[in-house]
């Protein structure tokens, strides 16, 4: 695999430690770590050791991987092990204290522990009531009966649940007659797993992070594995060892991508490693543009691989025709970018024998997020970079649990195995399964707040998930909760959406971790692989349950005379089901123990160069770049992470770009042009009407375009502004910048007032 001597010439610099940079400190991290997990060192250990990493999807067993003989470990997991050994919360402030606890930000909720103890709280009422489990499923399986079940959804985080959560959870929505189950696929990489498809057949990635080591080229769109998922650094760093050159597509010079510490190499976490080889700077959904521009060259100069387009693929010609029929002004002004840098990354593409692409948020989350995803598998096609080792196409998914849940069915137009739902299929699921399944898709994530929004959902269930901060317009989505007459929230500690005034009743209901569910639980990580999670021996809180239990129990209470139908005595029984039901899990009941997985469709897929679409063929999609006239003085803005693990924010600072939770990233010549300066307050104004206050970070990002954290930032986004085919929203704004001049006086007045 890697060469194990040392590498001057891809150091970051000759300072050890990156001591000055701008940088993550890891060896920090792990302090803290073990300070947060004190109560419980040995199980904190146990879960590092045995468990599937419940961080992003790259996939561990323990802190091992099947890609690299070394350490697996990064501080997401580390930051994220408290949630796993932290003792229960003093609950009874939800009875005695709420407006007090109403006060905290989502971070300081998070600290008081665990949630314990189902709750409950009607409208009118100044706190929760403990309850037990039956009588708050009682009051559950009761509202559910009385509302039509075109009126009641369910939405499921993918934040650490396993497949199994998912298959029951989507059943029993099924079984009590509805198809509105989404999961958080939904706000993330649905474009991609619609786009693959409808082009080559399978949503997910087509290759294994074995191939990122000796591929010729690895091109990031949209992308930030530094921050996102940090262990592929580490794969980073063996293939530049083995040759490999990386290039970076987007807006911003990510400068974890420029250079990074990976801090279990040595040579590398002491002299950090050079990442890029080239950046290809664009504005805000300027991807299909400069793919375009990209392939339009590729074609001029015959750079195409004929051979496998004649064999493998459909659309062609059409590609080509509308190709020649874009103009280089078109691109050059849709894209940001220029045709020499188009024709750059085009060389680079040709010099290049194998290839694989990797892309996440920044091309997913646009209103042509499914066109984006397509414009990259184009590229993909024209050089025949599919079926073979070295060479795919990788969504590189967010969530732990996000891969699995849509194939085992957590969606609303599919069902196990990613059958459409529609007549045909759900008699099939009739059969296999002894009660009636909805015929008609149901509401996706989003769609569930607009109906809750328009009065038309009586009953929200949310597994885990916080839409008050992962959905565009947070006061729309607050008022939106208000409505439903029953909310229910499942999870592992309190979260601010729990704590909205109920319409008439919100239940909470304690989760248990999916260290702890009985039977243990598998995820399927970006590369396709089946990884089982046991059961890990160590402390429990309070009264909380496997997620699986609390749904078939929340079924058979709804339908006491079909319980058989609905209930499986243990995780092995869910597994097997989902063996049997979805073709691709077959064999996911012989996982039993840590380090048990297995790798659907293989390390490579469409390796018989037959792609699982209805005519076998790989299909090229003729892309109309989208043009935004973007008025004077308005920017585009996008939204990004920081150190946080999505609506969960671990530090005031992000010490990849050494900015402030408030920052406002903005390009120097934009800068200059507002006559701005480094910390420079601004009032960011929203087409949608929302304001925000900002602090300038001038930094290298694409002129006209600015980017802010979330989900302080969600305020400004536009509400209702989706991917039609993929639901996915467009996080993104048109913004103005109006500099915040502070009078001398007053400045002077208030300095002096803090003081
Ligand atoms: N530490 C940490 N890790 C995480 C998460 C987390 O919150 N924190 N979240 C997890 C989840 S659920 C997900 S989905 C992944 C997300 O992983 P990423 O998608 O890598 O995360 P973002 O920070 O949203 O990065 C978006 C990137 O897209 C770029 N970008 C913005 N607009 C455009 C555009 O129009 N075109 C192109 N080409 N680029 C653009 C931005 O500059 C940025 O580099 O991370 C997962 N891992
Ligand atoms: N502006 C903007 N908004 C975004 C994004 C963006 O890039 N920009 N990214 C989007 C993306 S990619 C995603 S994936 C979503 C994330 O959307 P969600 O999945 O809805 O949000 P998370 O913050 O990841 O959810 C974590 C919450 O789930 C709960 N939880 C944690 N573990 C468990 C568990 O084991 N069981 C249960 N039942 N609950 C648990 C906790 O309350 C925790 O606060 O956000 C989206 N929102
Ligand atoms: S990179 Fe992802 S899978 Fe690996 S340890 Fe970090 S969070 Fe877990
Ligand atoms: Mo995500």
């Amino acid at each position: 695999m890697a060469k194990r001597f040392l590498s001057p010439t891809l150091w970051a610099g000759w300072k050890p430690f990156g001591i000055g940079e701008t940088k993550p400190h890891h060896f920090l991290e792990i302090f803290k770590t073990i300070w947060q997990n004190k109560r419980h060192p040995l199980y904190a250990w146990r879960i590092l050791n045995q468990g599937c990493c419940d961080g992003c999807a790259l996939g561990t067993t323990g802190m091992r991987d099947w890609t690299m003989d070394g350490i697996h470990l990064c501080t997401i997991r580390l930051n994220l092990l408290q949630l796993n050994t932290m003792s229960a919360m003093p609950w009874q402030r939800l009875e005695n204290d709420l407006p007090a606890l109403s006060q905290l930000s989502s971070a300081q909720l998070r600290q008081l522990g665990r949630l314990p103890y189902p709750m409950v709280r009607r409208r009118g009422e100044s706190g929760f009531r403990r309850v037990s489990w039956n009588d708050a499923l009682d009051i559950i399986a009761s509202r559910i009966r009385e509302t039509q079940p075109e009126r009641l959804a369910f939405y499921l985080t993918s934040r650490g649940l396993t497949n199994e959560v998912y298959y029951v959870a989507q059943k029993v929505a099924r079984f009590l007659g509805t198809n509105n189950v989404d999961n958080a696929a939904r706000v993330c990489h649905s474009p991609s797993s619609v786009a693959l498809k409808q082009t080559v057949g399978v949503g997910a990635s087509s290759v294994s992070y074995q191939d990122w080591i000796g591929t010729d080229l690895i091109v990031f769109l949209g992308s930030d594995v530094a921050n996102n998922q940090p262990v592929s650094t580490k794969y980073l760093y063996y293939a530049k060892q083995a040759g490999t050159k990386i290039a970076l597509v987007n807006p911003y010079r990510e400068p974890g991508l420029m250079r990074y510490w990976v801090p279990s190499v040595p040579e590398s976490a002491v002299m950090g490693t050079k990442l890029l080889d080239a950046f290809y700077q664009i504005t805000v959904g300027g991807d299909i543009a400069f793919l375009n521009g990209t392939l339009k060259h590729l074609i001029e100069q015959d750079w195409v691989n004929h051979e496998f387009i004649e064999a493998h693929t459909t659309g062609w010609e059409e590609v080509a025709k509308t190709l020649a029929a874009q103009d280089w002004e078109m691109l050059e002004r849709a894209s940001g970018s220029t045709r020499d840098e188009m024709f750059r990354f085009a060389e680079m593409i040709h010099a290049a024998r194998t290839g694989i692409l990797v892309w996440s948020m920044g091309i997913t989350q646009h209103a042509f997020g499914v066109q984006n995803v397509k414009a990259i598998v184009n590229i993909a096609l024209s050089q025949g970079w599919l079926g073979k080792e070295h060479c795919g196409v990788v969504p590189i998914r967010g969530h732990s649990g996000v891969q699995g849940g849509a194939e085992v069915g957590a969606v609303p137009d599919l069902l196990p195995g990613g059958a459409a739902v529609n007549a045909e299929n759900s008699a099939r699921f009739k059969e296999i399964w002894g009660f009636d399944v909805p015929t008609t898709p149901g509401l996706r994530a989003v769609e569930m707040i607009d109906a809750a929004y328009d009065g038309n959902l009586d009953i929200l269930y949310c597994s885990g998930g916080n839409f008050l901060e992962v959905l565009p317009d947070p006061q729309y989505v607050r008022e939106a909760l208000e409505k439903p007459a029953l909310r229910v929230h499942q999870d592992i500690y309190v979260t601010s959406q729990m704590l909205i005034d109920p319409a008439d009743t919100v239940v909470l209901l304690p989760a248990q971790t999916r260290y702890e569910q009985r039977g243990g639980g598998t995820e399927t990580s970006t590369e396709r692989r089946i990884i089982f999670s046991p059961t890990i021996p160590g402390p429990r809180v309070g009264e909380a349950r496997s997620e699986w239990e609390i749904f078939q129990d929340l079924a058979a209470r709804v339908s006491p005379e079909k319980k058989k139908q609905i209930t499986f005595s243990n995780a092995q029984a869910i597994r097997e089901e989902i063996g049997r039901v979805v073709p691709t899990y077959k064999g996911i009941a012989e996982l039993r123990k840590a380090g048990d997985q297995i790798q659907y469709g293989g390390r490579v897929l469409y390796r018989d160069g037959q792609f699982k679409t209805p005519d076998g063929k790989g299909h090229f999609s003729a892309l109309v770049p989208p043009e935004r006239n973007l008025p004077p003085g308005k920017f585009l803005l996008a939204t990004r992470r920081g150190k946080q693990f999505n609506s969960l924010i671990y530090a005031k600072k992000d010490a990849m770009t050494g900015t402030g939770r408030d920052s406002l990233l903005i390009s120097p010549e934009d800068a200059t042009s507002l006559s701005l300066s480094e910390g420079d307050r601004v009032l960011v104004k929203s087409d949608n009407g929302a304001t925000m206050q900002c602090s300038v970070h001038i930094d290298q990002v694409q002129p006209r375009t600015v980017q802010a954290f979330w989900p302080e930032c969600n305020v400004l986004i536009r509400r209702r502004t989706c991917d039609v085919q993929a639901g996915v929203p467009d996080y993104n704004a048109i913004i103005e910048i109006e500099p915040l001049r502070v009078p001398q006086a007053i400045s002077v007045a208030a300095t002096a007032a803090m003081e």
